[in-house]
């Protein structure tokens, strides 16, 4: 029998990524080269053929299983349980509060994941301000939302109850001038790159220039933005610092990474960085062989030299395109019929690549793109339209942002003292209190992930549109839902989809046993129902789907 001999090779490299596949290099004669595109892992295969007959029989065997392993472990899945769907952004909020949450309401309210703030230590700044949580010091576990162990059995907890973790990444830089020392005490100089906690010294940055020009691709990634320290991730001490982080916390049991400014960092070198992750932890419910879910922040709204399709071979992208256009849709610059074809029509990565929401934590501040068009919590109207939308819709892999109420835009989380982060407060009808503002909390919006867990896995049928801001669409015979952001109101007979029968509109109420606290709506034998959004109304949405119905 033939003997392989597999020996696997990382080569540093700044070509353009591609969709996964294996290469194999020109040459007649063993051994052969393998490389798994655009991960830059090569593989050598020494053939020792019996006959040379059987050999090319194992080889193309050999590629073949090599080929289905490599789809196999694709990057691209959140891994959430099955039924589940939908994560929140639980921006600076405390581990044992998300713990708390994750059994309280997560859990029981079907949604499938959440993000955290950055879980490593950053630089304390003057006035506490959000975005000091993306100036690390260190890749200690110490911030201000807890330390490693109440993270840890945050991870668990949650797990335990069907929720996911996906941690904010920050590793394109260290803090920039001013910050020296960090959350979990260490110190620092950013000013001769020194970072001792991790360590890193100035060997391992980039050399100091300002990034003015986004048509300059070396400029973006091998420059200071801002003033923060440019980590080199093509140097092997940071790349072997990066991955022994990232695998710490797959090692504590999360799901997957939103990796933080990865326009600024080389395709190629995140791609060895994912290439040496750690498959997901077994003990904590995933299936064995389950590589981390990784969605990256690239910001491409066009005419910039760095495009989202650089990133799209190895992970997904957070797609601010869908920010943008949803926010124009639903704010009126854009007619609700045009979103009939919702999708990569509108310059969107493809489906299973894009991560996708209404606003997130910087452009929600105007901070990011988007700008202006942006939807918030501060237009609830218009805002819970537009996730009900994101949430109905099959697109993408969708994301709730929950928030502080701010006026200033580099207002931190609500404290107890000045530094201490404040535990949110619950009211009666399941809203907080003390400054969080807790969108996934919103009926409008938990009702969703559960429209959208109902729906799972049926297409979008039965779209109907009166010709502007009227529209209306199924999915299979799962769910329906209509809009109307007319300044008329909307009366029709629409054709859901559903079984006959009454349901409860899950925007206007919830379901409580055999009756509803909001709109009740029959649907004929012929799936036709008789629809009615005022144009006054408080949310300008109704939903129905079968495990409302009544
Ligand atoms: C990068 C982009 O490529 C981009 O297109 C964009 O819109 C924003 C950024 C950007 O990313 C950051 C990532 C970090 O991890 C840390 C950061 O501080 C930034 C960051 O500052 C940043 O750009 C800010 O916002 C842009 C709209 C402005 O054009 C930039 O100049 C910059 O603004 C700076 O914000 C101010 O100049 C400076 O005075 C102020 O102290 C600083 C405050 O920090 C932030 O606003 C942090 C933003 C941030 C953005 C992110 O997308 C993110 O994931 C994390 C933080
Ligand atoms: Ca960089």
């Amino acid at each position: 029998m033939s003997i392989w001999q597999l020996s696997y090779l990382i080569a540093p490299s700044r070509d353009p990524p591609a969709i996964p596949h294996w290469s194999i290099d020109g040459s007649a004669d063993p051994p052969y080269k393998l490389e798994l595109w655009p991960f830059r892992i090569q593989t050598e295969l020494s053939v020792q053929p019996s006959s040379s007959r059987s050999s090319k029989m194992i080889f193309t065997k050999t590629l073949l299983a090599l080929a289905f392993v490599a789809i196999a472990n694709a990057q691209f899945s959140p891994n959430y349980e099955s039924g589940r769907n939908g994560m929140v952004h639980l921006f600076e909020w405390k581990w044992d509060d998300i713990a708390a949450e994750c059994e309280n309401f997560l859990g029981p309210y079907g949604y499938a994941g959440l993000q955290v703030s950055p879980v490593n230590e950053n630089a304390v700044k003057s006035g506490r301000p959000w975005w000091e949580r993306y100036q690390p010091i260190s890749y200690k576990l110490t911030t201000r939302s807890g330390n490693e162990e109440q993270f840890a059995s945050m991870v668990k907890r949650c797990n335990a109850v069907g929720v996911r973790t996906y941690v904010d990444v920050v590793f394109n830089h260290m803090a920039a001038d001013g910050g020296t020392y960090g959350t979990a005490g260490s110190t620092a100089d950013p000013s001769t790159k020194s970072f001792p906690g991790v360590p890193f010294s100035s060997l391992d940055f980039n050399p100091t220039c300002s990034i003015s020009n986004y048509n300059d691709a070396n400029q973006v990634r091998n420059c200071e933005l801002v003033g923060l320290r440019d980590l080199n991730q093509g140097n092997s001490w940071v790349q072997d610092k990066v991955v022994e982080f990232l695998n710490h916390l797959i090692e504590l049991g999360v799901a997957g990474f939103r990796v933080d400014a990865a326009k600024h960092m080389w395709p190629s070198d995140l791609g060895v960085i994912y290439g040496r992750l750690n498959n997901l932890n077994t003990a904590h419910g995933f299936s064995s062989g389950a590589k981390p879910y990784i969605f990256q922040e690239v910001i491409d709204m066009g005419g910039e030299a760095i495009s989202k399709t650089e990133y799209t071979g190895i992970g997904a992208v957070t797609e601010f395109r869908h920010s943008d256009s949803i926010g124009k849709a639903f704010r009126g610059k854009d007619q609700l019929q045009y979103l009939v074809n919702w999708g990569t029509a509108w310059g969107f990565a493809a489906s299973d690549r894009s991560l996708v929401f209404v606003d997130n934590h910087d452009n929600q501040r105007g901070h990011g793109a988007g700008g202006a068009d942006v939807l918030t919590y501060k237009v609830p109207k218009q805002y819970k339209m537009a996730s009900a939308f994101m949430l109905a819709h099959p697109f993408g892999v969708p994301r709730v942002m929950s928030s502080f109420s701010f006026d200033d835009t580099d207002q931190g989380p609500p404290t107890t003292d000045g530094t201490n982060i404040a535990s949110p407060g619950f009211n009666s009808d399941m809203s907080c209190s003390g400054g969080w503002v807790c969108e996934h909390r919103w009926r409008q919006i938990y009702n969703m992930v559960a429209f959208r867990n109902a729906a799972d896995g049926a297409e979008l049928q039965n779209w109907w549109d009166n010709g502007s801001n009227q529209i209306s669409f199924s999915r299979g015979n799962k769910a329906f839902v209509a809009f109307n952001n007319d300044n008329y109101d909307l009366n029709s007979s629409l054709q859901t989809g559903l079984p006959a029968g009454t349901y409860c509109d899950v925007i206007s109420g919830v379901k409580n046993g055999s009756s509803c606290t909001g709109k009740s709506v029959t649907v004929g034998s012929d799936g036709r129902a008789s629809i009615s959004i005022s144009s006054s109304a408080d949310d300008g949405v109704l939903a129905l789907h079968v495990n409302a119905k009544l």
